[in-house]
């Protein structure tokens, strides 16, 4: 699924690998006259390493013109890169297959990179090493496996040296998609490391060839083979010259079939560079540890996505990183319509005298400005959640179905009910699980403004939009009216690099979009009065992180009510600016005094953009009061 930019590079990629593969493939066989072990080495590599196999190839290996093959290849750094091909050969495939196959088992990173060095290890010695060992030199093929520890060692602490940050580093970094197997970036992380492996190797296989203690490319002209140049020779024609003369310049010399590895090697020699490949092999293995959690596996944290600029490291618990993570694209199940409003009245059922209202909880993608989509969890695919008229005094049920990918519950903010009717996962209630769902039922004793909220892990769900308002008339007539009635639930969202990630007070977590019933203004509604009505604004702290100083302008505003508690008379007050808390609510009435717009905005300057961009004169918590004249 393509939901990061990078996802773009990675399809160019390994098409231009696969096409980088089939050309050398089929030029191998066709047209180049080495050892068949050689050959799917090159086919291999260039595989994993793309247009730079290629590259490797053309500019290393292809035979330039028949019968040139063994002049051309005959320099020392040609020779290295043969040497250290049938090395990465041999070590990548088992590096990966060995990674595939702990991510599929969910073996923790640290332990996956030993696996992955020892099938490394195993796969070039007893294939690629030894069996290449045996068709160019003959020999029994133990013998070549004992010939070859050392080189294959050697060589192999070099490549994992290389290839090891690269996948912790990238695996354990903020696309943790790199650590799963079905993901396109994990194979690019391969890739990646491969590359690397490759350089880091590449400057040993060339000593070791200096030394005789390893072979680079060779050739291989059995006769009668398509490359036997006497028979190709004589095929074209070609009599009168004898053998292996003038036609075929570089390749007239005799060639023996198997070639001795005649190592002027010391032990001094030989310790020091094992010695120090295998320091190196160990930073490779233990520094990146030093940075970000190599106990985790693809089980804990897989496919998560983490918000650019989060600090994770070698002790950030996989329960930090899911918690902060974005929401995957591939788990939304509706799309809202660009005109959908949050926070609609939804009508109970009325069951024997009870008000019955039936809430989902769900993944949705949702509009919170012409331009700007977001992710997010839903109660009955709205943001805010479906508004709940009662009446003190009511008995309530309300049918809830989970149907996010984590569990949940829904708190009544304010409420006095029950206590397994409260909501707190783990301490009331067990949270209810992705497909379950749970009957809130109580009897309503208080009036005034409240919400409820998700209560489980609502630094993420409450985040994401797990809010609605819950307005109880009371049963007299106590309640302070207004001519109009606005109600103005507040939230803060993180959207970056195409992903919405839960809003925190964390590194890399603050928020950069905000809305007021779900929308950013110019988005947000209009409320439209005549001079000389008042409205009853209810603010609802239904975000996380801040406290938002509400202003209103055009004059005072009286503050009628908090937190659902009605002020008595004397207790209320006039006031332009109210802070409002996460959690907190206040009612208050403000009167049009004049006609114009007038505006009803945060007074933290920051909150009243759209990531960072003032359009229209304003943006996120910004809406409008327009004035008409008087009737
Ligand atoms: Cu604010």
């Amino acid at each position: 699924m393509i939901i990061q930019p990078i996802d773009y590079l990675l399809v160019v990629w390994f098409l231009l690998a696969a096409a980088s593969t089939a050309y050398v493939g089929w030029d191998q066989f066709r047209n180049n006259p080495e050892p068949t072990v050689m050959k799917w080495g090159f086919i291999l590599v260039t595989l994993y390493m793309g247009p730079l196999g290629l590259l490797l190839y053309v500019l290393a290996d292809k035979e330039p013109r028949p019968g040139t093959h063994e002049r051309f290849t005959a320099a020392l750094w040609k020779q290295g890169v043969g040497s250290t091909i049938h090395c990465v050969a041999g070590d990548a495939t088992g590096i990966i297959l060995a990674a595939a196959i702990t991510a599929t088992l969910g073996l923790p990173m640290r332990v996956d990179l030993v696996v992955e060095y020892a099938a490394g290890f195993a796969f070039g010695l007893f294939i690629f090493q030894s069996l290449f060992m045996k068709e160019m030199m003959g020999g029994s093929y133990l013998e070549n496996v004992r010939k070859t520890f050392l080189p294959e060692f050697i060589s192999m602490n070099a490549m994992m040296a290389g290839m090891a940050p690269v996948m912790s580093f990238l695996m354990m970094g903020r696309d943790m998609r790199a650590m799963v197997p079905s993901e396109l970036l994990f194979w690019g992380v391969m890739s990646l490391g491969v590359i690397a492996g490759f350089m880091v190797a590449y400057p040993v296989n060339v000593w070791m060839v200096t030394r005789g203690l390893k072979h680079g490319l060779m050739t291989e002209r059995r006769p009668g083979s398509r490359f036997d140049l006497q028979r190709s020779h004589e095929q074209m024609g070609h009599h009168a010259g004898g053998h292996g003369t003038g036609h075929a310049p570089g390749a007239a010399e005799e060639h023996p079939r198997h070639h001795e590895v005649e190592s002027d090697v010391t032990a001094p020699q030989l310790t020091a560079v094992a010695g120090v490949t295998a320091l190196m092999l160990l930073a490779g293995l233990v520094v990146p540890g030093l940075y970000v959690n190599l106990s985790l596996s693809a089980h804990d944290v897989g496919g998560r996505i983490m918000p650019p600029g989060m600090i994770m490291d070698f002790d950030t618990p996989a329960a930090a990183m899911r918690d902060m993570s974005a929401i995957h694209p591939r788990q939304i199940t509706y799309r809202a319509g660009k005109d959908a409003r949050g926070d609609t009245v939804l009508e109970p059922r009325i069951e024997n005298g009870v008000k019955v209202f039936d809430i989902e909880a769900s993944v949705i993608r949702w509009t919170i400005l012409d331009e700007v989509e977001v992710d997010a969890y839903a109660f009955n695919r709205q943001v805010p959640g479906p508004r709940l008229l009662l009446v003190d005094g009511d008995r309530v049920r309300i049918n809830f179905r989970n149907a996010l990918p984590e569990s949940t519950t829904v708190h009544w903010h304010g409420l006095v009910v029950p206590n397994e009717m409260d909501g707190p996962a783990e301490i009331t209630q067990t949270p209810v699980p992705p497909g379950g769902s749970y009957r809130y039922e109580y009897t309503v004793e208080q009036s005034g403004t409240f919400f409820y909220h998700t209560h489980d892990h609502a630094d993420r769900q409450q985040a994401f939009g797990l809010y609605g308002a819950l307005l109880i008339e009371p049963r007299g007539s106590t309640q302070i009216r207004a001519d109009l009635e606005y109600t103005i639930q507040l939230q803060e969202w993180l959207k970056r690099r195409w992903l919405t990630y839960p809003a925190m007070l964390m590194e890399g977590s603050l928020p950069n979009f905000f809305t007021i019933n779900g929308k950013a203004y110019p988005s947000t509604d209009v409320i439209r009065m005549k001079v000389g009505q008042t409205v009853k604004l209810r603010f609802i702290g239904t975000n996380n992180n801040f406290i938002h100083p509400m202003h209103v302008h055009g004059g005072p505003f009286e503050v009628v009510a908090l937190d659902g508690v009605t002020l008595s008379p004397t207790a209320r007050y006039l006031a332009d600016t109210i802070n409002v808390g996460p959690g907190q609510r206040w009612d208050v009435i403000w009167k049009a005094r004049r006609i114009g717009k007038w505006l009803v905005h945060c007074h933290i300057p920051h909150h009243t953009t759209n990531n960072n961009v003032e359009e229209k004169g304003g943006g996120g918590l910004t809406m409008i009061i327009e004035v008409a004249p008087g009737s």
